[in-house]
């Protein structure tokens, strides 16, 4: 298994986060990649610096306004005042339904709410250039499955999956996952499938390839009735035109047990099957572990490696994408134990 580490995601500190209307230290942090670090280490990978550029691939799944907004969002935040450099922006105003989020305004907050779906993605100083690392390493394990690697591991963050064509949420800012999976279609791969496994689902994911067919997407997740991202997830949620019939969504009642998960994971293995795809790239969010401080389903430790063992039955070139995952002291733990089910 080839690792990628960028170094930069210790860039993306952002401080506190909005969490039932008081400001907790945020759940997504450099310290969940210092505990995959330190455990991937011990355990003898390798953890490579990603090297593959990946600015022309995100013009691909990102609109262009976006990308120039995030890459200078911080600059602006401190051009209004440089007292801000101490202090994070967060968004307060969102163009809903009947509202218009084709003129983009003037105001930085306002702004700021255009390209965001929540109010719990802070931004820090070093947020693109981490973020950009991250997409790098995405481009880099494409690069790699098609020199012929089996399979990569991107330690990554912050994560990607929530990001969407122009909005960041959910912690997530560049959609890494999107980025492998058009890396890879770009490569030759002629199908590609995407299968989340993070306790939340992969909203930005599913909105950048609803209407195609050459990107599978499969998500096995909380149910958003009750779950973030709330409103996207569900399981009518099928594709678009040519897309129809390839978005399948599992959603899972929060709570659910072990045996529930695995027959989900069972249907999305048998999807994917159909799909024949010459590529696999999974969304590892590892926040369906029972510790997770902010998620509701109960694999223990030894079911990743289970996971693991599962996927690598697929028999596909695959690209993990580390995503979510908050119970930090085991993060690593749990991230080399789905390397150790696939077969290092
Ligand atoms: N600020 C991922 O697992 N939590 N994202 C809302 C309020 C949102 C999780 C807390 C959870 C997002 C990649
Ligand atoms: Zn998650």
């Amino acid at each position: 298994m080839l690792v990628f580490f960028n170094d930069e995601q210790a860039l993306h500190a952002p401080v506190h986060e909005i969490f039932r209307g008081e400001r907790v230290p945020c759940f997504e942090n450099p310290s969940r990649a210092d505990f995959v670090r330190t455990s991937l280490l011990a355990r003898g990978h390798v953890l490579r610096a990603p090297l593959v550029d990946s600015a022309a691939l995100l013009p691909k799944v990102h609109a262009p306004r976006y990308l120039d907004f995030l890459r200078t969002a911080w600059a602006q935040w401190l051009a209004l005042d440089a007292a801000n450099a101490g202090t994070q922006p967060f968004p307060s105003v969102w163009p809903v339904r009947t509202l218009r989020s084709d003129v983009e305004p003037v105001n930085f907050t306002a702004r700021l709410g255009l390209y965001s779906m929540d109010n719990g993605s802070p931004l820090s100083p070093g947020t693109w250039a981490a973020a950009k690392a991250g997409a790098d390493a995405a481009a880099s394990a494409a690069q790699a499955l098609r020199a012929g690697t089996r399979a990569a591991f991107c330690a990554t963050r912050p994560p990607g999956h929530h990001a969407g064509p122009d909005f960041m949420g959910g912690y997530c800012f560049l959609n890494n996952a999107a980025v492998a999976a058009q890396a890879l279609r770009d490569g030759g791969a002629a199908r590609v499938a995407v299968l989340d496994v993070d306790y939340h689902h992969g909203n930005g994911t599913q909105a950048i390839f609803y209407d195609r067919a050459d990107v599978l997407f499969v998500s096995i997740h909380g149910d958003p009735r009750t779950e973030y991202p709330f409103y996207l997830g569900h399981a009518d949620e099928c594709g678009v035109g040519e897309g129809d019939g390839f978005n399948l969504n599992l959603p899972l009642a929060a709570g659910s047990g072990v045996a529930a998960w695995f027959e989900a994971l069972e249907a999305a293995c048998q999807r994917i099957g159909q799909h024949r795809p010459d590529a696999l790239v999974v969304s590892l969010g590892l926040d369906t572990f029972a510790g997770d401080p902010i998620s509701r389903f109960q694999l223990q430790p030894p079911d990743f490696e289970r996971l693991g063992e599962r996927l690598q039955r697929l028999g596909l070139p695959t690209a993990f994408m580390l995503e979510g995952g908050y119970a930090a002291a085991e993060l690593g733990e749990n991230a080399a134990r789905v390397i150790d089910g696939f077969g290092r």
